[in-house]
């Protein structure tokens, strides 16, 4: 069994503690590897590390820093299939998605490398003569990026490399359920050219490490994907620090009686079922118009009982398995609450005999929209389905919870669309295709209780730099703001102050 270690100022460590912890085949119960269990004490010696690399990548050239991400680029092009399959091990996704999440942090560097020689910042006009005014883009500092197990490769990406590439440097702090990925990452970042300290990677877990990295005086930024509470528990605890969150979702797809309906029953099977549920941006509602809810809700089950469930590197399968043990538990939880509720449990709601976390695809129908199962983030392969109305309807069921992710209306009159468009409470909204598949280039996030950070694309940039406003006055004179260029740009007539002169006349 191999034993992992940690990266901290360039060397691959043991913790402090002298302890390991394993990391699971989600798909066997299988250990794959050991891992270092950090604490308080290595967090100091990353934290030490990123601060001594700081000044040196700080007034690196943003092209030249972008480098490493190109580099980067191509690394994770050519080891994609490994890469993959470690993700498909280690998650449990199966091999096609895995592939999408290795991609996706593909699209990820590819789109920050062409950052370096952007990161552009604004010119304005000054209400004052012959005086500049814009603003530039600087690195927060050290910054704390901690990441979830359901994309473990594509969401460190998204975090550490905008970070990277704007100037900071960074502890990547991985979910203890995929610390195996983390680390492969964080070694191909470092076989990319990315300089001793700029990269640090702590594992262990979030209530030692998490919590020592949210409340220590240097770090700067924080970047949290992952549970809700715990994000909560993050921007209390960060005082001033900048501090990036997304909480989690419970998203839904308004079906309306125009709609394509086979490609509807494609978007609700994808967004529901994919990845097993355990994304973000998850499909775990279908609000459907009663006057087709029938015909979709008979659509719906047959092909959730058709669902392939088995290991992610198995040929064929749709449904891997879920993280772990506790995941199996608590989505069981939930489909007993529904039943508990009153809603109908149409197909599913039993876990599989034998090895590995697995769940069979589940649908509840008969939900209605105030049951805890309508309203919590499951994280599993459940969908309840709730019957409305009209779309004014739909969209009050839609907004009717705490989260505010992803969204998704299937229907063929524009006004619909547009009309669900503005309404619905939610940081994204797709039209005719499914809640999850959001691209690297676009901003990602949330309202409510999701959270209001965006990040990817341009927002990614946003999310690890401070905006410095400058102002060059080259008019050799003392020009005050608000009051000299009131009557037209300093030529105003003395105000009366002793600190001021009179403007010179031009030639
Ligand atoms: C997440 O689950 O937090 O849009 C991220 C999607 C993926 C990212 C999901 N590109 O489903």
């Amino acid at each position: 069994m191999q034993t992992h270690r940690m990266l901290v100022g360039g060397k691959w460590a043991p913790a402090r503690s002298g302890q390991t912890f394993p990391s699971l085949d989600p798909a066997t119960g299988r250990v794959i590897g050991l891992f270092q269990q950090g604490d308080a004490r290595d967090v100091d010696l990353a934290v030490a590390a990123a601060a001594k690399a700081f000044p040196a990548w700080r007034n690196t050239p943003p092209p030249t820093r972008a480098r490493v991400l190109f580099r980067l680029a191509a690394l994770l092009q050519q080891r994609k299939e490994e890469l993959a399959r470690l993700v498909s091990l280690e998650m449990g996704k199966v091999l096609p998605e895995a592939r999408g999440d290795v991609q996706e942090a593909i699209d990820t560097a590819e789109y920050f490398a062409g950052e370096g020689r952007r990161l552009f910042g604004t010119t304005t006009t000054s209400e004052l003569r012959e005086k500049a005014a814009l603003t530039i883009r600087v690195p927060v500092g050290i910054v704390a990026c901690i990441t979830p197990w359901n994309f473990p490769v594509a969401i460190p990406s998204w975090k550490v490399l905008p970070a990277l590439v704007c100037g900071n440097t960074v502890i990547l702090k991985p979910s203890s359920d995929t610390p195996l990925c983390a680390t492969r990452f964080v070694q191909l970042l470092q076989e990319a050219g990315a300089p001793a300290g700029v990269v640090n990677l702590v594992t262990g877990p979030g209530e030692t490490v998490g919590d020592a990295l949210v409340t220590h005086p240097q770090v700067q930024g924080i970047s949290f994907t992952g549970n809700g509470s715990t994000g909560e528990g993050i921007i209390r605890k960060a005082g001033m620090k900048k501090v990036g969150v997304e909480g989690g979702g419970k998203n839904g797809i308004i079906i309306l009686p125009d709609a394509d309906l086979a490609l509807a029953l494609e978007g609700v099977v994808w967004g529901g079922y994919g990845t097993s549920g355990q994304r973000c941006t998850a499909a775990s509602r279908v609000i459907v118009h009663e006057k087709i809810q029938e015909k979709f809700e008979r659509l719906l089950a047959a092909r959730v009982r058709s669902l392939r469930l088995g290991p992610g590197l198995r040929a064929g399968t749709e449904v891997g398995p879920l993280i772990n043990a506790r995941a199996v538990e608590k989505v069981h939880g939930y489909t007993q609450l529904g039943l508990q509720e009153g809603a109908r449990l149409r197909c599913g709601g039993t876990i599989p005999k034998g090895k590995g976390f697995f769940y069979q695809p589940t649908l509840f129908t008969d939900v209605q929209p105030d049951m805890r199962i309508a309203r919590e983030e499951i994280f599993g392969p459940a969908v309840s389905l709730l019957t409305v109305r009209s779309l004014d309807e739909a969209i009050d069921v839609m907004n009717d919870i705490p989260y505010g992710l992803s969204s998704a209306v299937y229907t063929k009159n524009i006004t619909s669309a547009f009309r669900a468009i503005h309404r619905i409470e939610a940081g994204i909204t797709y039209v005719n295709a499914s809640t999850t598949g959001a691209e690297v280039h676009l901003p990602f996030g949330g309202v409510k209780a999701t959270g209001h950070t965006r990040e990817a694309g341009w927002t990614g940039v946003e999310e690890f730099t401070h905006l410095k406003t400058v102002y060059i006055d080259y008019s050799g004179r003392l020009q005050r703001a608000q009051m000299d260029g009131v009557d037209g740009g300093g030529t105003s007539k003395r105000s009366g102050s002793p600190f001021t002169r009179t403007p010179r006349r031009r030639p």
